[in-house]
């Protein structure tokens, strides 16, 4: 028999597409060579081109899916996905925070790339102030630091990124990943923040088209490359990479955005050398 792969557990959404939420989290993981175990927080109705209607799942199930699991096998990483509510943000805090020493990955969810809401200001509050403090990074895109950064929405300040980062490391993470796609910039750069400034930043071309998932993609392949026991620094560039190369070898299974190919590395050994754009 062989070793188990390393096991990354992920909270999320169900996505029926497959192009985001939990399913993207499982499609990224085994792409990058881990086991995925999967707790539902909540269930979409949605296609390529939008979300109709989202379902949360009670707290005290959220708990259950996770303790259940964790009781049978060890973790190496966790990924938090979309939360819904603020019941599931500190029942989620209450699990993790049994496993201080197994890296977090956060992908604040604040809305689907196509601009469906999935968090109120009580969910961003909640995130910051129970989550965010257990977390080894997190990984907003643009507008995501910039809105959770701000102290409330009436805030006229429009904030730099680093500034907006400044603020999200306050909160206690260890690392925050701003990512650039948002920005009106000719190439996109993702920058990754700790509590001394700016620890790397890389550039990507922007590649046409509009990607369902690339977020979830993202921070599931940091979460894995962390359970593979990479640093913090080289993960969040070979996350990059990995994403770089699915979106690029996306596809368009309906009428609305693409979807990002998550085993790209099955049909090319040698895949183009990485110049283009993550997205949300
Ligand atoms: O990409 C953010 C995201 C996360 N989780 C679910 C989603 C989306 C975007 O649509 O549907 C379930």
């Amino acid at each position: 028999m062989s070793l188990p792969p390393p096991i990354v557990l992920s909270f999320a959404a169900s996505d029926p597409t497959g192009g985001a939420g939990i399913q993207a989290d499982i499609l990224t993981l085994a792409g990058m060579g881990c086991h995925p175990l999967t707790v539902v927080t909540a269930i979409t109705v949605q296609d390529t081109t939008g979300v109709e209607d989202i379902l949360l799942l009670d707290a005290e199930w959220v708990v259950d899916q996770a303790r259940t699991v964790l009781q049978d096998m060890p973790v190496q990483a966790f990924k938090i996905g979309m939360l819904g509510s603020v019941e599931t943000i500190a029942a989620i805090t209450e699990v993790i925070s049994d496993y201080p020493d197994i890296p977090l990955v956060i992908d604040p969810v604040l809305a689907s790339g196509r601009g469906d809401s999935f968090a109120n200001e009580e969910v961003i509050m909640a995130m910051r102030e129970m989550l965010f403090p257990q977390a080894t990074i997190i990984t907003p895109n643009s507008l995501e630091a910039r809105r959770i950064a701000l102290e409330n929405e009436d805030d006229p300040d429009i904030l730099s990124l680093q500034q907006s980062a400044d603020r999200l490391l306050q909160w206690g993470c260890g690392y925050v990943l701003i990512k650039g796609t948002h920005e009106n910039t000719p190439k996109v750069v993702n920058t990754l923040y700790d509590i001394n400034g700016v620890v790397r930043s890389d550039t990507w071309q922007r590649l046409p088209g509009s990607y369902h998932g690339s977020g979830c993609t993202l921070s599931s392949a940091i979460a894995a490359s962390l359970a593979h026991g990479i640093s913090v620094a080289d993960s969040v560039y070979e996350a990059q990479d990995y994403t770089w190369h699915a979106l690029k070898a996306g596809f368009r299974p309906g009428m609305g955005q693409y979807i990002p190919d998550r085993f790209f590395w099955m049909e090319n050994d040698s895949p183009e050398q990485p110049d283009s754009k993550t997205e949300d």
